[in-house]
């Protein structure tokens, strides 16, 4: 049995999602409600005592980190397999999923400055110094700290965009080489990425790519067109919430000159 511990809007679970859609894998869901502080309960915490989702749960053993669920997933199976059996292309899906770790840093940095920052400057301050005390990772309370007292003014923000860039870069350079990020077929690596993607395009930021990066562009949409993504994302996400989200990432980041200032 599988057992996904996901969050609804969580990229890292999106992530997950889209792989056991890929490989057509029967799971079963226990959703961990991130806006709630679910993460934070104690029963939560014997599942991953660092609060943060997904994790995998197969038969018992768990597994942590989605680029490491992510092809775990896909050696359960020859079912649409996902990670090449060439050593070079396999280095190559490797190094991507290490990137996803930067990228992941960046969209969290991004969601935060904009979208969770409206959400949760709402709540009583007991309630965010509780949820500040329960975070075990300090660094971590430090830069979303910042994040909520700057917003797009915070150091954290032209990091992100600069590394989110830098990825559509190196994609862009990938991507003369086929329709895919390893060549002509999607593999694990196309999966990872297009979670990050989904959340840079829900706060309305896909001028990243669309305003110089036009192969990045193209596979895009082509990701866009699999039903994996649909699957991954469509039962959790609620409509009203993606587009306060992207109006909300919009108006934080998008000044005049589009993204254009950050560069
Ligand atoms: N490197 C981890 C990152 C996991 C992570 O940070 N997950 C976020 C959701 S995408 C989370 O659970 N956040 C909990 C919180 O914000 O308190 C992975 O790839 O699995």
């Amino acid at each position: 049995m599988l057992t996904l511990y996901h969050g609804a809007n969580s990229v890292c679970s999106i992530k997950a999602r889209i792989v056991l859609a890929e490989k057509q894998l029967e799971w079963e869901g226990r959703h961990v409600d991130l806006p709630k502080g679910e993460q934070f309960h104690p029963d939560y915490l014997k599942i991953n005592p660092r609060s943060i989702v997904p994790v995998l749960d197969h038969d018992g053993v768990r597994i942590h980190e989605s680029t490491v669920i992510c092809e775990y997933l896909d050696g359960l199976s020859d079912h649409n397999r996902l990670m090449p059996d060439d050593p070079v292309k396999r280095a190559r899906s490797r190094t991507w999923g290490i990137y996803t770790l930067e990228y992941h840093d960046s969209v969290n940095t991004l969601t935060f400055g904009s979208y969770q920052r409206k959400m949760l400057l709402d709540k009583p301050a007991e309630e965010l110094e509780a949820r500040w005390a329960a975070m075990s990772d300090k660094t971590r309370v430090r830069k979303t700290l910042d994040l909520m007292e700057h917003g797009a003014a915070s150091v954290h923000v032209p990091v992100a965009l600069f590394r989110l860039a830098r990825m559509c870069a190196e994609m862009e350079a990938d991507l003369a080489k086929g329709d895919w990020l390893l060549g002509d077929s999607y593999s694990l690596a196309d999966a990872m990425l297009s979670a990050y993607f989904f959340r840079v395009d829900c706060i309305g930021l896909e001028s990243l790519w669309e305003s110089r990066y036009p192969r990045v562009t193209n596979w895009w949409a082509r990701i866009k067109a699999r039903p994996s993504l649909a699957a991954a994302t469509d039962p959790w996400l609620d409509e009203a919430i993606m587009t306060r989200m992207r109006k909300v990432g919009r108006d934080t980041f998008i000044g005049a000159k589009g993204l254009e200032e950050y560069f």
